[in-house]
């Protein structure tokens, strides 16, 4: 049987796991045999959307060139993981009309913002703390937390081969591998 094309598209704060996970489970497809995309500010922020910073209207333009872009892979066949930010409620609504409520599976990665801040990887919370980085999500821009997500994970609670382990079990649920 065919996979069945659709967008897993990953919400949370920055240091949330959404690119680790996203990245964990296309390996988990790859050995299934499936055929993924991962989109993330890494290969979207430089290019596609370059001429974009993090006010209201831009997060806005990115998330809708990103849901474009992302609906174009399906017509290719493809399995989306996207992982943005994406802290808009609305705006989170506003992807999935774009893509289509039945092919769109909104996974909330909700690790608490202490644990995101602790982890810092590139320093942004220090940064943002200092006011030297304005509108950062969490700290002086608001981040919506979906009110009915397909999944929720926290990368804080559970272990990444489990939390692979559980949106894999939730695919073949779906009936989508
Ligand atoms: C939030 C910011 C900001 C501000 C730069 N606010 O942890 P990261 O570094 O690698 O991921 C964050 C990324 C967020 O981009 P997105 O395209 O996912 O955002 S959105 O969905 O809201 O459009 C962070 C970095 O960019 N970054 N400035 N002010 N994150």
């Amino acid at each position: 049987k065919r996979q069945q094309p659709v967008v897993l598209w990953f919400t949370g704060l920055s240091g949330s796991g959404k690119s680790t996970l996203a990245g964990a489970l296309e390996q988990a497809l790859w050995q299934a045999n499936r055929h993924t995309y991962v989109l993330d500010g890494d290969n979207v922020r430089h290019g596609l959307c370059g001429d974009l910073g993090f006010s209201q209207e831009d997060r806005a333009e990115n998330l809708r060139r990103v849901a474009h872009s992302a609906a174009l892979m399906l017509d290719a066949g493809l399995i989306v993981l996207s992982a943005f930010i994406s802290p808009s409620r609305e705006e989170r609504q506003r992807v999935r009309k774009i893509i289509g409520s039945e092919r769109f599976i909104e996974v909330h990665v909700a690790t608490p913002i202490e644990v995101c801040e602790s982890r810092d990887p590139k320093g942004l919370y220090a940064k943002a703390r200092r006011g030297e980085i304005p509108n950062f999500t969490g700290i002086s821009a608001p981040y919506q937390e979906p009110l009915e997500p397909e999944l929720r994970l926290d990368t804080s609670k559970v272990e990444l081969p489990e939390l692979v382990q559980q949106l894999m079990a939730y695919l073949n649920q779906r009936g989508i591998l």
